[in-house]
């Protein structure tokens, strides 16, 4: 196991200054006096009152009063690693921005992966879409990118996000549910609301279920711009694609994980990381110039759109690597600021309204999280390159600032801090021309809802348009109320009949052929209603590979948990025959066994376990493999969990592969009907495992497997 916690950069070596670490140290008071006794508080006599003049113990609990801050209003559950980025290729012809020109640099980075709507104790697999927040720290100031792994957002303007938000969130009169978007609120918003159609459809597919933070895509989404050492600008997508491609899990598997282990994405991401098998992702560039703004069929500002990557390809530039877990969640991970507006020379925003609107509030939401305006000297949110200005005071001031001038211009401080000229690095904002009336409208370049959601359903593969089916049968299955359902029915059939009519069949209910005008009622009360209504699909793409988790595929099984179904008396040289090719090729192999502590092999050694079957579930491993041993095989067919181990390992699709007496075993469970599965692998060679592992799942069994009833 490598000792990640030696990787270091500019930003670890900058956190030092901050660190503690009480090794060999003796205990003191927040003040410095040498603690004596922290178990006993102070009192008159050993059975007597307690005493106020308890400093230490009056210390202690005030501190522990007010150890907690308000959680994040979105995004409250996350997990955060460091890492840095290297650049492939100078993109001068793009921009200006150090950290996209020169090659020499590994910038230091802090990434943030979340789910939206639950709470901060909430549970991993929530359907949800998962935040992918940036922080790069760059010589000439930090940079975040506070993207999500889905390319569109729900809505398109940020006046409409509290409403959003409000309506996903548990209802305010039960506060019920938590983390699930399956309620009438949100169905009552969006149905309302067909702008959030597009990001609703991939809410209801397996991008909203990953296997890891690790196997997910992370987007931008909105369109920004690269502006380069010319004052050329050029619009710009930005994406990141992880080299261990896309990966979820099934919807039952969610369901099951949220009981097995609810830190399930946590976890794996630190238990990556500890292993050494850093997480990477390259960051992709869409580029569009500035003369080909109208070129398309839709609104290069309208954030509920993307770019199909067969009209412009995702151009490869650089690439992460996540390689240090932190020291302390709160501090860094709690703490972590994020902010689209921290952008430094060579990039710059558009007009697209949602962003705009982003660019208020996520400082002003650190005001009530973290508390000060000095948030920004907090060391996770500091920049590695020197700050200096005029600000001063405030809440929990660190810096120290020297000299009497606090203002600007002065004559007393010598002009300092001075001013940057644009070729020395001063920010300038691209001069993007204005002149227009002041008007509180939605731009009707912004009214087609309907063609992307339907592009995106039709470049599904059969088994990933299924589970979009199952998961809106799923969810409106949750709501109440009749005519919610009926809207959503009407809205669906808008972007592919089967699909509706699969759903309004599993809800026994017909799809209405009229809803109740205005569709669209997320329009201001004079508005002209007619001209606001979804326009018609277009079909502009008859499909777009790319949208298709399938499309990113990842070879080699690195990291993938397999687990070793055995008890005492199984075989040790089946075990090694499978167990060293599986850990060269990177994956973690863990005995499950009949009982905890240790079981004998057939030759008569001890093996640890790492999990009985009494402390572990199927669905937190990516594969299973049973070795032989008659005296084994006896066992675990006595126990009623271990069949049921096999039975999800097969309703979910993945690998298994069984030697010699296993296979009785085998016989015993619904594996008797998927003998022939090419993802079952009877008394064969590791390859062929290592091979069914790596495709992730077998869906061609799904159907089949889902009469299982496990
Ligand atoms: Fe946001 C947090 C991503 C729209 C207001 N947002 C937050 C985080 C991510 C995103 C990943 C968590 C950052 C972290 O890990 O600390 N948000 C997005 C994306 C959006 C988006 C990809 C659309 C493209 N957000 C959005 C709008 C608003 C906000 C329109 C408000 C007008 N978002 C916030 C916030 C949060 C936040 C309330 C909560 C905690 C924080 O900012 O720091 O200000």
């Amino acid at each position: 196991m490598k000792d990640n916690k030696k990787e270091t950069s500019k930003k670890i070596e900058d956190l030092k200054k901050n660190t503690s670490n009480p090794k060999g140290k003796t205990m003191t008071t927040n003040q410095g006096l040498k603690v004596n006794d922290t178990n006993n508080s102070l009192k008159a006599g050993a059975r007597g009152a307690s005493l106020l003049e308890d400093f230490i113990l009056r210390e202690k609990i005030t501190h522990f009063d007010h150890e907690r801050i308000p959680e994040r209003i979105v995004h409250a559950r996350g997990s955060g690693a460091h890492g840095y980025f290297e650049l492939y290729e100078s993109q001068e012809k793009y921009t200006k921005a150090g950290i996209f020109t020169d090659t020499s640099r590994k910038t230091p980075v802090f990434v943030r992966f979340s789910t939206v709507a639950g709470s901060k104790g909430s549970a991993d697999l929530a359907r949800d879409v998962r935040g992918f927040a940036t922080k790069f720290y760059t010589d000439e100031g930090v940079f975040d990118l506070v993207g999500n792994n889905m390319p569109i957002f729900f809505i398109q303007d940020a006046m409409k996000f509290p409403d959003l938000i409000h309506s996903v969130k548990p209802e305010p009169d039960r506060e019920i549910p938590q983390a699930a978007s399956a309620h009438d609120t949100f169905y009552d918003f969006v149905s309302h609301t067909p702008e959030t159609l597009h990001n609703q459809i991939w809410l209801m597919s397996d991008r909203a279920i990953p296997r890891s933070f690790r196997m997910m895509e992370g987007f931008g989404i909105h369109t920004f711009r690269l502006i380069n050492a010319e004052g050329k600008s050029h619009f710009v997508k930005f994406h990141w694609k992880p080299l261990l491609g896309v990966k979820s899990v099934t919807w039952d598997e969610a369901v099951k994980i949220h009981g097995a282990d609810s830190d399930f994405h946590r976890r794996d991401l630190w238990d990556a990381i500890e292993a050494g098998q850093y997480p990477e992702w390259e960051l992709g560039f869409q580029i569009v110039p500035e003369e080909d703004e109208h070129k398309f069929d839709f609104d290069l500002l309208d954030p509920t759109k993307l770019i199909p990557e067969e009209m412009v390809p995702v151009q490869r530039i650089g690439k992460m690597t996540l390689n240090r877990n932190p020291d302390n969640f709160f501090a860094e991970t709690e703490q972590v600021a994020f902010h689209p507006g921290h952008v430094v020379p060579g990039i710059d925003f558009t007009n697209d309204p949602l962003l705009q609107g982003r660019l208020f509030s996520y400082t002003d939401t650190q005001l009530s999280r973290l508390g000060s305006p000095n948030f920004n000297e907090i060391p996770i949110n500091r920049p590695v390159n020197e700050i200096h200005n005029n600000q001063r005071d405030a809440h929990m001031r660190m810096t120290v600032n020297k000299g009497k001038t606090a203002y600007f211009p002065n004559s007393i401080g010598g002009g300092c801090p001075h001013l940057a000229k644009i070729a020395e690095g001063g920010f300038s904002h691209y001069e993007d021309r204005i002149d227009a009336k002041k008007v509180r409208e939605r731009s009707e370049s912004f009214n087609d809802h309907f063609s992307q959601p339907a592009l995106f359903y039709r470049s599904l593969t059969q088994h990933e348009q299924e589970h979009v089916v199952q998961a809106y049968s799923f969810e409106l299955g949750k709501c109440t109320y009749d005519h919610i359902k009926e809207r959503m029915l009407y809205i669906l059939a808008q972007i592919d009949e089967t699909l509706a009519s699969k759903v309004a069949s599993n809800l026994g209910m017909e799809i209405p052929s009229e809803i109740e005008r205005p569709l669209n009622q997320a329009i201001g009360a004079d508005a002209d209603v007619e001209k606001q209504q979804p326009g018609p699909k277009k079909n502009y793409l008859d499909k777009s590979e790319a949208l298709s988790q399938e499309f990113l595929p990842s070879e080699g099984i690195a990291t993938r948990k397999i687990a070793v179904l055995a008890g005492d008396g199984f075989s040790e040289s089946d075990y090694n025959k499978m167990k060293k090719p599986l850990e060269e090729a990177g994956a973690m192999v863990q005995i499950v066994g009949t009982h905890g502590g240790s079981i004998t092999c057939d030759k008569g050694d001890s093996h640890k376990v790492a999990h009985s079957l009494m402390t572990t579930e199927s669905v937190v491993f990516d594969a299973l493999y049973i070795p032989g041993g008659k005296k084994s095989i006896d066992a675990l067919m006595k126990q009623a969990k271990a069949k049921k181990f096999i039975n999800e390992t097969l309703k979910h699709c993945k690998a298994i592969a069984l030697d010699s007496e296993a296979e009785k075993l085998f016989d015993a469970t619904y594996g008797k009907d998927f003998k022939d599965d090419e993802a079952v692998i009877i008394n064969g060679k590791p390859q062929k495992f290592i091979d069914a592992i790596s495709k992730h799942r077998n869906w061609k069994r799904e159907k089949a497997a889902m009469e299982i009833p496990a």
